[in-house]
C-alpha cells in the first residue's frame, strides 16, 4: 500500500430514478472528458454533504452578484441545477504514487430531485439506462463505463443496489490500478 500524509476531501452525486441514472459529462478541468456524478472539493468549515447539495445546484443568485464583482465564481462550476435530498452511499479513498495527497471521496445518492436539470460551463448532464440489455433497442444508452473512471465499475452497482460501500485503489503515476486494491461493502 502507498503511504500518504494529507487529505483532499471531494464528493460525488448521483441521481438515480426509474432505471436510469443521470451523468455528467466534464467538459474541462479534472476528469475532463469523463462522464461522472456531480460533485467537487468540500470547503473549510463545511460538511461532505453540504458540499454535495453545493455542487448539485446553480445558485443563480450568487453567481449573477459574483458575475456583476467580476470575481470568480467556483460556486457555478459543475452543478446539475437542482436540489436532491441526498443518501450517502459509499466512502473512497485514492492514492497514486509519488503524491503525498490521498482524495477521500464521499459517494451520494437521490432517488428524486427539484429545479430543471442545466448545463453548466463544466458538466453536461445526461440521463443513461442502468439496465439497457444488449441488442434491445433502447431509449436511453447504457452506462458509458469506458468513459468513466475505471474504479467506477466496481462500486457503481452497489450504489444501484442500495448496497453501502468503502473502498480503496492505489495508482501508479500513470494512473494505472496496483494490485491488489481492496473494496469492502455492506451496509454502512
Ligand atoms: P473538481 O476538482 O472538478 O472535482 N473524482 C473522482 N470520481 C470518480 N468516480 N473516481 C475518481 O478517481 C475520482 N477522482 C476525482 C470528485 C473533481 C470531481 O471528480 C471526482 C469530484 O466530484 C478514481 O471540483
Amino acid at each position: 500500500w502507498l503511504s500518504f500524509d494529507k487529505i483532499k476531501q471531494y464528493t460525488n452525486a448521483f441521481i438515480v430514478q426509474d432505471g436510469k441514472v443521470l451523468l455528467g459529462y466534464k467538459k474541462r478541468g479534472f476528469g475532463q472528458g469523463k462522464y461522472n456524478g456531480f460533485g467537487g472539493k468540500v470547503d473549510a468549515g463545511e460538511s461532505s454533504l453540504q458540499a454535495a447539495i453545493r455542487e448539485l445546484q446553480v445558485p443563480r443568485f450568487t453567481s449573477h452578484i459574483l458575475n456583476k464583482l467580476h470575481l470568480t465564481f467556483r460556486l457555478q462550476q459543475e452543478e446539475a441545477g437542482i436540489i436532491a435530498p441526498l443518501e450517502h452511499a459509499g466512502s473512497l479513498l485514492f492514492i497514486s504514487q509519488g503524491s503525498e495527497w490521498a482524495f477521500q471521496i464521499e459517494i451520494y445518492r437521490a432517488e428524486t430531485f427539484e429545479g430543471t436539470i442545466t448545463e453548466s460551463d463544466e458538466m453536461r448532464p445526461e440521463w443513461f439506462s442502468i439496465n439497457a440489455l444488449p441488442g434491445k433497442e433502447e431509449e436511453l444508452l447504457p452506462i458509458p463505463f469506458s468513459k468513466m473512471w475505471d474504479t467506477d465499475e466496481i462500486w457503481l452497482p452497489l450504489l444501484f443496489e442500495k448496497k453501502g460501500f468503502v473502498g480503496r485503489a492505489d495508482f501508479t503515476q500513470d494512473g494505472e490500478i496496483f494490485k491488489p486494491y481492496k473494496w469492502w461493502y455492506g451496509s454502512l
